[in-house]
């Protein structure tokens, strides 16, 4: 008797274990660059991490602390509406850092591949959470930036958006911004903060991207439904799959059957969910699995 379901027990733990062995992704770069070879529309999704060997922080790493604050505590409407100034500081701080950094191999890859595929008539989107323009800067087009970029402002009155490169924004947060945890707040009077350009307007004007507990641009959000619903195969790099809508995306195209192929340092809560794991640096990963295959024809 105690034999019999001692038996079924491990027969159960071993099914268990063959199941859990089933849902591990694959790391075996050869088979990825098969399906790779043969993809005709492939998005790729991003996240901050594409952007690390930059030498841009991470939102979750270590550079994820701005004075005593965590990004997510600054990009909420309600810190902005309380002290301007104080969230002013935290995107001027970003905007130049970013200003003094380049593309890494791992950006690079992607717009090589995308400029050598488009010569074949295949398709590779990028869809990206980050605001750094640091895809564009590599040379990908049409990038769709699902969160916005620090390089435009919006008005909070007539809701006008400028594109704005100036380093810095405005006079008054020149050399402002230090993320040292025991840095003065500049407390920049309202007046001096980046403004509304428009003629009779003159309004405070703020980051234009998409702050916590508020929604995407609804264009943004259906051409993404589009390309997740077109493309057979998709990528998804540098994220750590925490952050709504954006972390729902990959999962949603890995349960249509379609390849999905996460590259990070670490696994993340999604990876059970998809086919390919590539453990390692965007950087040295992504010209790896995007570099030309024998089989792609011109
Ligand atoms: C919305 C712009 C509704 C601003 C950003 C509870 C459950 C589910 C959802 C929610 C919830 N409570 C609240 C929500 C909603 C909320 C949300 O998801 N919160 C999270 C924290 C739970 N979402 C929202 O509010 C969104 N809006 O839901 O609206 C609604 C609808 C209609 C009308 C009104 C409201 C808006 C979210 C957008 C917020 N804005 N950015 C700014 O940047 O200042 S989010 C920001 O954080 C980024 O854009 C990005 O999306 C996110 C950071 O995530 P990652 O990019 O993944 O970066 P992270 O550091 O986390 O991870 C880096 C990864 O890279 C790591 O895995 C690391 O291992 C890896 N890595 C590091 N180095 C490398 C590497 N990988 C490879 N190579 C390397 N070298
Ligand atoms: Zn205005």
């Amino acid at each position: 008797m105690f034999a019999t379901a001692t038996s079924n027990f491990l027969r159960r733990l071993k099914s268990l274990a063959v199941m859990a062995e089933r849902s591990r992704p694959s790391s075996d770069m050869a088979a990825f660059r098969e399906v790779f070879s043969k993809a005709k529309y492939i998005v790729v999704l991003t996240g901050a991490g594409i952007s690390a060997e930059s030498g841009i922080p991470t939102f979750r790493g270590a550079g994820g602390y701005w004075r005593r604050w965590k990004a997510q505590d600054l990009a909420t409407p309600q810190a902005f509406g309380r002290n301007p100034s104080l969230v002013w500081e935290f995107y001027s701080y970003r905007r130049e850092v970013v200003l003094s950094k380049m593309p890494n191999p791992g950006h690079e890859a992607i717009a090589a591949a995308q400029k050598r595929l488009a010569g074949q008539g295949r398709k590779l989107v990028v869809i990206t959470q980050n605001i750094d323009r640091l895809h564009h800067s590599a040379g990908t087009d049409d990038v769709i930036e699902l969160h916005g970029t620090l390089f435009k402002v919006r008005c909070t009155e007539c809701e006008t958006v400028r594109e704005d490169w100036n380093s810095p924004i405005v006079p008054a947060l020149a050399g402002k911004g230090a993320p040292d945890p025991d840095a003065e707040d500049a407390r920049i009077p309202e007046a001096d903060l980046p403004r509304c350009n428009q003629a009779g307007c003159g309004a405070l004007a703020r980051p234009h991207v998409v702050w916590f507990g508020e929604g995407l641009d609804s264009e943004v959000l259906s051409r993404v439904d589009d390309e997740l619903e077109k493309c057979d195969l998709c990528l998804v790099v540098g994220t750590s799959s925490v952050v709504y809508p954006a972390a729902m995306f990959a999962p949603l195209v890995a349960q249509r059957g379609v390849p999905v192929a996460e590259f990070n340092l670490e696994e993340t809560s999604a990876t059970t969910s998809f086919g390919y794991h590539f453990s390692g640096p965007a950087g040295q990963t992504l010209p790896v699995a995007l570099a030309p295959h024998p089989d792609e024809k011109d």
